[in-house]
């Protein structure tokens, strides 16, 4: 190999107080570990000896431990972009010590290109396998991987052996060009092909190599509970229906689902109904529970941003590569989430929500609108794009304190002209072709909780009748303010 090899503290120390590092890779995996771990040694080190060392932190989506977890408790993590999904990542966030912006993924790459995220220093990406040419095959994920490389001054390898290296030609690396000159992406089926089996990479511009073993670590999810398995059912029974209805094409449409048990539960009922025909995913995350229902064929193909699978799923997949290799295409998050791709192919795209209101607006990432969950992730690019958008979420959180249905989303993703369908465990609310008054009526009568029907309808009688949308302005938050106040959204009054 012509590249210098290190380990992962001499790679570290090339980076300095102040630099924005890019991390490779996508939804907790396919990316780099070793050397990010090292930097939040390097970080404490730093501090130990009195002297600040904080970085600003780009990567495609949410990471594990090593990167998010480490950096955050070594307080070494200025800024923070887009998506994540780590329990101190969130507290440093919500505490202000990180200053965190939220983006959609499909606009990282291009923001990146554009210039809108200032000077990238460094890029740390895990690799397959790396040419002396600077062919630079991806492991389990892509993200902005393509973009990263371009945009940093340099580039830090972590060779991991764990990935074969026949995951060359599971990869289809393609960046659109820059306005005035973006042409159409020629992506007409989940499976069409349209760019190379690498990332180029400019070979001056690498510091070395770290070579590494390590697994992802993603925790094996757990099992489907009453509710989840329920929302499940419900959102595939309405998809049949549709599909009885004419509404879906006989051929059905590919699949976009969010990430979590409800999305695995989704896909679960769908997978089990033999009404519904073989059918495909154009998603950006490939979770454990498409495995199975592509081995079972009824899922015929899967094209997303990463293989976000539990380590014993992933060595499954490996140990079938033959089988699966032609079934699985890895993309960056730019393609997979791209508005373009979304309405041409026709995705029903299925996501959760944190809370939704009465007219359809949904909050994915502010609890309470003031707290940062994870970010937006992919699910505004598909919801606002797709043939049908669905938007999930069990009716009450935290024992039933919290309705997940309220007068007023305290933050809003996706907004009602983007969400078409709510599915609770209670039901599932269509609210196309319906005014604000209808959406209202029909989410209340569908999807909310006993305990908060009644508590609803007090709220809408306040000002139907009165006005188009009906809203107060003085009770809006009310179940948020008996929250706060109280503890429970129940004692709200109207
Ligand atoms: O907290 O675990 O402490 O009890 O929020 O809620 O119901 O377990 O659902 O794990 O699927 O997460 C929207 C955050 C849902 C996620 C969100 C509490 C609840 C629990 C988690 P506990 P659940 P999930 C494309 C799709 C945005 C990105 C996206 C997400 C915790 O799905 O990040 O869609 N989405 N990407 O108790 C206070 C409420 C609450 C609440 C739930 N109203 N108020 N807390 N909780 N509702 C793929 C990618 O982008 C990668």
């Amino acid at each position: 190999m012509r590249f210098p090899e290190l380990t992962a503290d001499e790679a570290a120390e090339y980076i300095k107080n102040d630099f924005v590092v890019g991390i490779g890779g996508f939804s907790s995996v396919g990316t780099p570990k070793a050397v990010p771990s090292a930097l939040a040694r390097k970080a404490e080190n730093e501090h130990n000896n009195g002297r600040q060392f904080r970085v600003g932190i780009i990567t495609g989506g949410s990471t594990g431990d090593p990167i998010d977890g480490a950096l955050a408790r070594a307080h070494a993590v200025k800024f923070r972009t887009p998506f994540q999904s780590h329990k101190d990542m969130r507290a440093a966030i919500n505490s202000q010590e990180t200053q965190y912006f939220d983006l959609n993924l499909s606009h990282v790459a291009q923001d990146l290109r554009y210039g809108f995220l200032g000077h990238m220093d460094v890029c740390i990406i895990e690799a397959a396998e790396i040419t002396d040419n600077g062919e630079l095959i991806p492991t389990s994920s892509v993200g902005i991987s393509p973009t990263l490389v371009k945009s940093a001054d340099k580039i830090i390898i972590e060779l991991n052996e764990r990935h074969p290296q026949s995951v060359r030609g599971m990869h289809d690396i393609y960046e659109p060009l820059t306005p005035p000159y973006r042409r159409e992406i020629p992506v007409y089926h989940p499976g069409d092909r349209i760019g190379t089996e690498h990332i180029s990479i400019d070979p001056k511009k690498v510091l070395g190599v770290v070579r590494t073993n390590l697994q992802d670590n993603i925790a094996a999810f757990t099992e489907p509970n009453a509710i989840t398995t329920k929302i499940g059912q419900n959102v595939a029974e309405f998809l049949i229906n549709e599909l009885r209805r004419g509404l879906i094409p006989k051929e059905f449409l590919p699949l976009q689902s969010g990430v979590g048990n409800i999305a695995n539960a989704v896909l679960g009922s769908l997978g089990e109904c033999p009404d519904i025909p073989p059918f495909t995913m154009f998603t950006e995350v490939i979770q454990n529970s498409v495995i199975p229902l592509m081995q079972s064929g009824r899922i015929s193909f899967a094209s997303g941003s990463s293989l976000t699978l539990s380590d014993d799923m992933l060595d499954k997949v490996y140990a079938d590569f033959d089988f699966f290799k032609s079934r699985l295409m890895l993309r960056p998050q730019e393609i997979t989430n791209h508005p373009e791709l979304v309405r041409r192919l026709g995705i029903i795209a299925i996501n959760t929500a944190l809370e939704v209101d009465i007219f359809g607006n949904v909050n994915s990432t502010n609890v309470s609108g003031q707290k940062m969950m994870n970010g937006i992730g992919g699910s505004a690019d598909f919801a606002r794009n797709a043939y049908l958008s669905i938007f999930t979420c069990p009716s009450v959180a935290k024992g039933g304190v919290i309705s997940a249905i309220v007068p007023m989303a305290s933050h809003v993703d996706s907004n009602e002209h983007s969400v078409r369908v709510i599915a609770t465990e209670y039901g599932v609310a269509d609210l196309r072709a319906k005014s604000p008054l209808q959406k209202a009526r029909t989410i209340i009568e569908k999807c909310v909780h006993p305990d908060y029907k009644q508590l609803l309808w007090d709220y809408l009688k306040i000002s139907e009748g009165k006005c188009h949308t009906p809203i107060s302005l003085s009770k809006a938050f009310a179940m948020h303010l008996a929250l706060a106040e109280t503890g429970d959204m129940r004692n709200a009054k109207f």
